[in-house]
């Protein structure tokens, strides 16, 4: 590498501590800039959660504020070619181009995909609301309909809100049964946790179990007692002929939740198909397995059972995510030390405020529905396997999507059948993007604002302070300024906003009245602990006059943690432990019984979807029409993250590589040959690829890492082009979706893997 431009560097050493945005375990990391300009990032002995562990990633950091590719000034596009402005012109082409958009189409028209980074950064988290209500479109797309938006929903209509997810008690669990996941790799998710190595080491070293359901053996599969192979798709199954076995076998005994439980008997009833001999074949896991398992669970001190993508973005993932938390609650596991409980974040939650124990519950499904397929809104927004469709099908009078504003996403390569979206995306009349780079997605962008360095941010975990394995509270001010040139992502975002209310405030008046409405509603909330306050008395006392800062003091005064404000935090620079998760019921729910609501009508039909789903797969597996197809599962790599960090130098080495992998019998029978490339074709397309033959992957399953596919004529990453890999949503296909929770399925997509003769790749 030659030269790195720190734009930030002034000159002064500074060492500051701070959390790792980059992934959901939150490390501590110590970052110090040497005079010269250098970066380094280690690992934060002294952070209450994290004690030191940080993974290559994070010593990425400092490669990510330097990396010369990462956009430092606004771009506006004439045809194929970028112009940096200032700031000021970026703006008034936005307030032009949406102006004309709105005038003409309406506020409909302008789509919003909103993508993971979000949830890791505080501005942004803090100030989207406002922009999304200020736009007031009902296009809103996010990643969460490619992730976890199954057990949010599950979730949702078991305990009362979509945050109230149950996490494994990591750190006293007896048995940790995984489906669908690899926190060895992944560092977790849904399950915030550093040093995931670490703690499962330590459940192991305590006399602690741990099973692995994966069709791969992964990292974490290769650490557990057990790995069982499962065929994709079919964890609903399993997991449900083992309530079966519970009920069977009289092993059901949910302990001191058994006064808050509604619906055990409908419970029973509904899982009356799903026996272990008739789901064992389906599954691909012995039916004597599948009872073993079950009364493992049953007679475990305690025990967690945790399902993450595997089993979020797969065929009936809200009814997988559902049955786990069965499992939970019948083996005594629900709110108990060493089963699942819930956080209670320092800076309130949905199940904090209002009144404990009852609450509105959620809708589901919601209530407006996509205009082409007429899928049903989840939660507020749309699933994003139905925006290329929005954009590229017009309906009566030419209606359809002709504007998107994508903030911190790249769906070309992150949902499903990427490459129409990318099509649907240049025909666009108007698009705009807050983004860090110019990728595979933002390259259709007329403007792309860039997003600073996350060095320059305040940070505090908004988002995954709901699913920690501890209580904890962390902020982090900037390590180095913001250069003059670059904006903060409120101020990005109060400036939209700004513009799409086309009133006559100052970024500053509008950030004032979010604070003032911010404080009005906390006062309003018989939950908080600033209830009943005068709102203007809590405006005067919070930490700073503007932006983020300001927020998350309010939002800290009003958690349920009395006298933790910034200024506390401030002085802690380490974090502060709040302790280990406690036990919340009945206070914890929201739902509108006052109940954890066993067998929601919602769910039952999907257990009645789920019986009929098993009478077809058994007539098929009968007649032998089941013929042994290959099907696609992804993988995540331990140097790579979605599909943003490729460009990092630190990171494009080792272990890194876009293959698809296959086992050996599978590769002998289509002719695949280890480091040669085989073309995958799916319903919606093809990728040609270098097989890696390995029995890490069960007969029958492939497996390609997605967030590949760099090096696209009109992107600038010269470290990604280098090594581009495929782009795996090119293969996942956008028309199934889990009814109730609008995901994508993007494991178990049926391909068919072919040689491609070497001499025709280039
Ligand atoms: N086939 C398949 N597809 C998947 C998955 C899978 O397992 N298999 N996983 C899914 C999952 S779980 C997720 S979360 C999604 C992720 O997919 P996306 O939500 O699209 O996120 P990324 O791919 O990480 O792209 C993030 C974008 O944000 C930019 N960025 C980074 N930091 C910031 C910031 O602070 N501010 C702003 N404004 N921009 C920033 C980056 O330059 C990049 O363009 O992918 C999903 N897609
Ligand atoms: N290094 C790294 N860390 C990351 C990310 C990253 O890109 N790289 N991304 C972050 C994000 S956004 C997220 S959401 C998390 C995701 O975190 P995880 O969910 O822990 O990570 P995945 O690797 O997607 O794990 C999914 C597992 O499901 C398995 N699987 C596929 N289909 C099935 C099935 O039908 N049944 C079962 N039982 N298993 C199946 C796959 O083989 C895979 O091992 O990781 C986060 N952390
Ligand atoms: S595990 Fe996640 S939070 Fe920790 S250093 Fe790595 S990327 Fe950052
Ligand atoms: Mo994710």
């Amino acid at each position: 590498m030659g030269k790195l431009r720190d734009s930030n560097h002034d000159g002064a050493a500074r060492t500051g501590y701070r959390t790792c945005p980059l992934c959901e375990a939150t490390c501590g990391l110590e970052v110090t800039v040497s005079p010269g300009g250098a970066i380094a990032v280690r690992g934060d002995q002294q952070d209450v959660f994290s004690r030191g562990y940080l993974c290559p990633k994070g010593v990425a950091l400092g490669e990510v504020h330097t990396d010369p590719d990462r956009l430092r000034a606004p771009l506006v596009r004439r045809g194929r070619s970028w112009t940096e402005v200032s700031w000021e012109e970026a703006f008034a082409e936005v307030r032009r181009l949406l102006t004309e958009l709105v005038t003409a189409h309406g506020r409909d028209a302008l789509g919003v995909f909103v993508g993971n980074p979000v949830v890791h950064n505080l501005a942004a988290g803090l100030y989207l609301p406002v922009l999304l209500r200020a736009l007031g479109t009902s296009n809103r797309f996010t990643a969460s309909t490619v992730d976890q938006m199954p057990k949010q929903v599950a979730s949702g209509l078991m305990f009362g809100t979509e945050f109230s997810v149950a996490v494994p008690d990591l750190d006293r669990t007896d048995f940790l049964l995984v489906l669908g996941a690899n926190p060895m790799t992944s560092n977790g998710s849904l399950l915030t946790a550093p040093d995931m190595p670490g703690r499962l080491r330590a459940l192991r070293r305590r006399g602690g179990r741990l099973v692995v359901v994966d069709p791969c053996r992964t990292r974490t599969a290769a650490v557990a007692d057990e790995h069982l192979p499962i065929r994709p798709g079919t964890d609903a199954l399993l997991l449900a002929a083992m309530a079966h076995t519970l009920f069977q076998d009289g092993l059901v005994d949910p302990g001191p939740a058994e006064p808050h439980l509604a619906g055990l008997d409908e419970l029973r009833e509904a899982l009356r198909p799903f026996t272990p001999d008739a789901v064992a074949p389906v599954c691909g896991v012995p039916e004597g397995t599948v009872r073993r398992l079950a009364r493992e669970l049953a007679a475990a001190r305690s025990a967690a059972v945790y399902g993450r993508m595997g089993t979020t973005t797969a065929a009936f993932g809200t009814a997988t995510s559902w049955l786990i938390d069965v499992l939970n609650t019948l083996t005594g596991n629900l709110d108990r030390p060493g089963g699942v409980l819930w956080p209670k974040p320092a800076h309130g939650s949905p199940n904090v405020s209002g009144v404990p124990g009852r609450g509105r519950g959620v809708r589901i499904p919601g209530s407006r529905r996509t205009r082409v397929r007429g899928l049903p809104s989840v939660l507020g927004e749309f699933p994003v396997a139905a925006m290329a469709e929005e954009i590229d099908t017009p309906g009566p009078g030419g209606q359809r999507l002709r504007g998107l504003l994508t903030i911190a996403g790249n769906p070309v390569l992150s949902t499903p059948n990427g490459e129409r979206l990318a099509a649907a995306l240049e025909t666009l009349d108007v698009m705009v993007s807050v983004d860090a780079y110019l990728n595979e997605t933002t390259q259709y962008a007329h403007v792309i604002l860039p997003a600073a360095s996350p060095l320059t941010r305040s940070h505090y975990e908004l988002a995954f302070a709901n699913f920690a394995v501890r209580n904890v509270a962390n902020y982090s001010p900037p390590t180095v300024p913001l250069a003059p040139q670059e904006r903060g992502e409120a101020e990005i975002m109060l400036e939209l906003a700004r513009t799409a209310l086309g009133v006559d405030l100052t970024v500053r008046d509008l950030d004032d009245k979010v604070a003032e409405d911010t404080a009005r509603r906390l006062v309003a909330d018989p939950g908080s602990q600033v209830f009943g306050q005068d709102p203007r008395e809590l405006l005067a006392a919070v930490d700073g006059d503007r932006f983020e800062d300001r927020l998350l003091d309010l939002l800290l005064r009003a958690g349920p943690y009395p006298g933790l404000t910034l200024d506390v935090l401030r002085q802690e620079p380490h974090g502060v432990d709040l302790g280990p998760l406690q036990p919340r019921l009945p206070e914890v729910l929201r739902t509108p019984s006052g109940r954890v609501e066993l067998a929601p009508p919602q769910l039952l039909g999907e257990a009645e979807r789920l019986a009929e789903h098993l009478a077809e797969r058994r007539a098929e597996l009968a007649t032998g029409a089941a013929a042994q197809g290959l099907v696609l599962v992804g993988r995540r790599q331990l140097r790579s993250n979605n599909s943003w960090m490729h460009n990092v130098p630190l990171l494009a080495r080792g272990s890194n590589r876009c293959t698809l992998q296959i086992h050996p019998d599978d590769a002998k029978r289509v002719g695949a040959v280890e480091g040669e490339p085989v073309l995958v074709r799916s319903r919606v397309g093809e990728v040609r690829v270098a097989a890696e033959l390995t029995d890490a992957v069960m007969p029958g399953v492939v497996c390609l890492p997605h967030g590949w596919g760099h090096g696209r004529p009109g992107t600038r990453g010269r470290v990604a082009a280098a090594n581009p890999g495929v782009n795996s949503n090119a293969l996942t296909d956008e028309a199934p979706v889990d009814p109730l929770s609008g995901t994508s399925v993007l494991n178990g997509i049926p391909v068919e893997v072919l040689p491609v003769p070497s001499q025709a790749t280039t």
